[in-house]
């Protein structure tokens, strides 16, 4: 199949970059989203995320003149919805972003168009939700017109370079869609391009993000372990990954972004029954952040009233990124308890976050706290200098819940040091 013209719905972290790519790689792209906002900033030159190299990328695109950023679809050749797929209250895929983008390109389908759906989501969506809100044009999905599951798999922070060199599944409602998805990305893709079915390729996706949230929940949960049986988590999980196959992730504060944390719901929903591992490890990796609040609260003796500096709010290291953070989960609960928290996101500075109080710098999140807990494992934090932070507080307690810190250095600048899934020895509780 071929393909000139491509209309992106949902210019966001996976639309704006995917629309980019394809303009620099000499299709023509109207990149649609719906917030005026967005259309105003990209048409301006701005950029409403960050993600690094985007901002040259999306700058060749519009000067190539092959990306238009526009509110309205125009008639294409193939259309890819890149909208979020959040969850509600209780944990139900919201897939309304999804249903109004497939019945926005109702108007401009035509004949031999190759409709193609990237945003997670749960299984059967593609053939059950997507493929009969097309049909109500008239066109039999397969026969007139082909459509395409295609997950994206790039790690916010690497999205760019990812988004070429990965793999991509492409699943297809039948064969011939698949092979059109397979024409239209291998324009740009170098990774391996397999071929399957939509749902499969809606399941793979899960399965990515889940396994991973999976693994995560038992680095928390051997955390607990740890501290419950006298050991340093770090040094197990050091020791343990010598094991020529076992790769234990990193403990932390929980699970954030809108990726880990929310795709192994969609599972949940489609099969309650079932996916009871998934569910516990969500579980798990939810009830985090009030570990290292029982931690905070160990060190301190009492939460109410203690003055507490934060430091870290995005969701993981060295991103601006607070969606879903654990950190923010952290603060909400400290708050709830007494504690008087101040934070500081040294990625996000000016973070506007409601009911917490956010300063835009290190020596005024420090000035008057009595401990201090770092939640990020940001470079910038990870590398702060105990013996000047000692000149910049009276605080003289510290919690490291990302093993980011050496306790050591800290203890020598007066510190006492503490650090999540870090248990007593039976030596020191002698
Ligand atoms: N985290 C830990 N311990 C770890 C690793 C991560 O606590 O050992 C935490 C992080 O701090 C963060 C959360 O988990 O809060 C998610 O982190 P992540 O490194 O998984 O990053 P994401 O969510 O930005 O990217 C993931 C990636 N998926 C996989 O690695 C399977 C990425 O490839 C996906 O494309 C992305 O989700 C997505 O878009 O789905």
């Amino acid at each position: 199949m071929d393909f000139q013209k491509v209309c992106v719905l949902g210019l966001g972290y996976i639309g704006l970059p995917t629309a980019s790519t394809f303009a620099t790689h000499g299709l023509h792209v109207v990149g649609v989203d719906i917030n005026s906002q967005v259309v105003e900033i990209l048409r301006n030159g701005g950029l409403h995320i960050h993600e690094p190299g985007l901002r040259t990328l999306v700058k060749a695109a519009l000067g190539s003149g092959n990306l238009v950023i526009s509110g309205q679809l125009e008639e294409a050749d193939a259309f890819i919805i890149a909208v979020p797929t959040p969850f509600f209250a209780d944990k139900r895929a919201d897939l309304r972003a999804v249903t109004s983008a497939a019945e926005s390109i109702l108007p401009h389908l035509r004949r031999g168009n190759l409709v193609v759906l990237e945003s997670t989501s749960p299984p059967h969506t593609t053939c059950d939700l997507v493929a009969p809100i097309l049909q109500r044009s008239g066109f039999v999905c397969g026969r007139d017109f082909s459509l395409a599951y295609v997950p994206e798999r790039v790690l916010p922070g690497r999205i760019l370079g990812e988004l070429v060199e990965n793999a991509r599944v492409i699943g297809g409602f039948d064969r011939i869609s698949a092979e059109a998805g397979r024409d239209l990305y291998s324009l740009f893709v170098r990774g391996e391009i397999v071929l399957t079915d939509a749902t499969t390729a809606e399941m793979v996706k899960l399965m990515e993000n889940t396994y991973r949230d999976v693994n995560i929940a038992v680095a928390n949960e051997f955390s607990r372990l740890a501290e419950r049986f006298g050991v340093d988590v770090w040094e197990a999980i050091n020791l343990a990954n010598r094991h020529p196959r076992v790769k234990i992730l990193r403990p932390g504060p929980g699970v954030g972004g809108h990726c880990i944390g929310v795709d192994p719901w969609f599972l949940v929903e489609a099969a309650p029954d079932l996916a009871t591992l998934v569910r516990a490890a969500r579980q798990v990796n939810d009830s985090q952040p009030d570990f290292v609040v029982r931690i905070i609260q160990r060190t301190a003796g009492e939460l109410k009233g203690l003055r507490v500096a934060l430091l870290g709010l995005a969701y993981k290291p060295d991103v601006d990124d607070l969606r879903e953070s654990p950190a923010i989960e952290v603060a909400h609960r400290l708050t709830k308890a007494g504690a008087l928290v101040t934070a500081f996101e040294p990625c996000k500075p000016d973070a506007p976050l409601s009911g917490l109080v956010t300063v835009p710098t290190l020596e005024q999140a420090l000035e008057n706290a009595e401990v201090l807990a770092l939640l990020v494992a940001h470079t910038f934090l990870k590398e702060l200098d105990p013996q000047r932070v000692a000149t910049l507080t009276e605080a003289r307690t510290v919690v490291d819940t990302v093993n980011g810190w050496s306790a050591p250095a800290w203890e020598a600048a007066g510190f006492h040091y503490f650090r999540l899934g870090v248990g007593k020895s039976r030596l020191e509780q002698a």
